[in-house]
């Protein structure tokens, strides 16, 4: 199949999880076209199967907001003339659902028909979707779209309360290559971050407030307190400068390693015995997964679709959000003694695995294979 590919290219779990599903769509034997504002961050290998299409947005100065809606569905049409693309998948409802509608709509004039899928992937429904000035857009690109999925059955949920919607939505959770992830036990090279007897805590985000990354450094304050440990915040974004400035009034600062945006997650995660994820918000947590892929287990909020990845008391632990005495008291504990962490361990690493690729993949062709037929 050519399959044209829309996200949000920048660091972001939508971004990512339609890089890998495009990439591993690809190695499956189809013709992959990302169509972006920018080379995805993650899609390294630009293959014969896998194209990239930049959408170009020209500035014009009379315009207070430059219209990337029109430049993205005008690129649609010329892509999909172009390649004879036989689906388009849209990652992120706002606003790619919305210029993929306009894009089937100026196709249809010429005789050509393009099935959509559209991937819900969490903000897009829960913070902002449901504003009032996209509510009517977000409802009618979801309805209008030929297949629509959610990441999580708590997206699913959370998308049906909150929009008039009158869509099947399917529900296909994230995923993550576990052939990348090596099977059996390893430590890693944790001595270029830790002391010997110290634990190494870890967080990975875009550090916007939804993320609530003072309670990351509130939860290992806590848990530093009883076990030595560092913490590594990976990631920056809005709220990172008042989290330093709350670790530096707590004297923190030199148990905190503030990485920025980095390209080396999975070796992060490698050398790391705790994953913090404490979100007011969350559809899913790729990151979560990621932290599990690599053995690493979790405490995490109870919120939307993190208790779908991390099991509590199996995986690690989940809380209700800002509960970051509850949240220490379970790190503490997975921490505390090498056996329990271990465990943990093992039980992180096995769940991740009924996230595998392999077994997600299939689940987006049968949704393509479907609507092919139906043309
Ligand atoms: O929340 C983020 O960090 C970014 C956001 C996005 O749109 O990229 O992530 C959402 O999609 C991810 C991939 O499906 C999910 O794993 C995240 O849970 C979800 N974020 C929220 O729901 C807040």
């Amino acid at each position: 199949m050519k399959i044209a590919i829309v996200c949000y290219p920048t660091f972001g779990g939508s971004g990512v999880v339609a890089t890998m599903l495009g990439t591993a769509l690809a190695h499956r034997g189809h013709e992959i076209h990302f169509v972006t504002y920018k080379m995805p961050v993650r899609l390294e290998l630009l293959s014969q199967k896998i194209f990239f299409h930049e959408v170009d947005v020209e500035e014009y100065p009379l315009f207070h907001y430059q219209p990337y809606d029109l430049a993205l569905s005008s690129k649609l049409v010329n892509v999909v003339q172009e390649y004879k693309i036989d689906v388009l998948h849209v990652h992120y409802a706002i606003p790619h659902a919305y210029a993929g509608y306009m894009a089937q709509q100026m196709l249809k004039d010429q005789g050509i028909t393009l099935p959509m899928v559209t991937t819900l992937h969490g903000t897009d429904i829960t913070l902002v979707g449901s504003h009032p000035v996209y509510k009517p857009s977000v409802t009618f690109s979801i309805n209008n779209s030929d297949v629509v999925t959610s990441v999580s059955a708590s997206l699913k949920q959370d998308t049906l309360d909150l929009f008039d919607i009158k869509k099947e939505i399917n529900v296909v959770p994230n995923f993550i290559d576990m052939s990348l992830y090596k099977t059996e036990f390893s430590d890693c090279d944790r001595s270029i971050m830790a002391f010997p007897n110290e634990r190494i805590v870890t967080h990975i985000s875009n550090m916007r407030p939804v993320k609530r990354i003072k309670d990351v450094v509130r939860v290992f304050e806590l848990l530093s307190q009883e076990v030595p440990s560092v913490l590594i915040m990976v990631g920056d974004g809005s709220d990172r400068i008042e989290a330093e400035e709350y670790a530096r009034s707590r004297k923190l600062q030199h148990k905190i390693k503030w990485l920025g945006n980095s390209s080396e997650i999975d070796r992060i995660l490698c050398f790391s015995d705790l994953f913090l994820l404490p979100s007011e918000k969350e559809s899913f947590g790729l990151a979560a997964l990621e932290a599990m892929a690599n053995r690493t287990p979790v405490i995490s909020s109870n919120t939307g679709g993190l208790p779908e990845v991390n099991e509590n008391g199996v995986t690690g632990y989940t809380s209700d959000v800002g509960n970051v005495e509850e949240m220490a008291q379970n790190a503490i504990h997975i921490l505390k003694d090498d056996e329990v962490l271990r465990g943990f361990k093992e039980s992180a690493f096995a769940k991740a695995k009924q996230f595998d690729i392999q077994l997600i993949i299939p689940q987006y062709e049968k949704l393509y294979e479907s609507l092919l037929h139906v043309q």
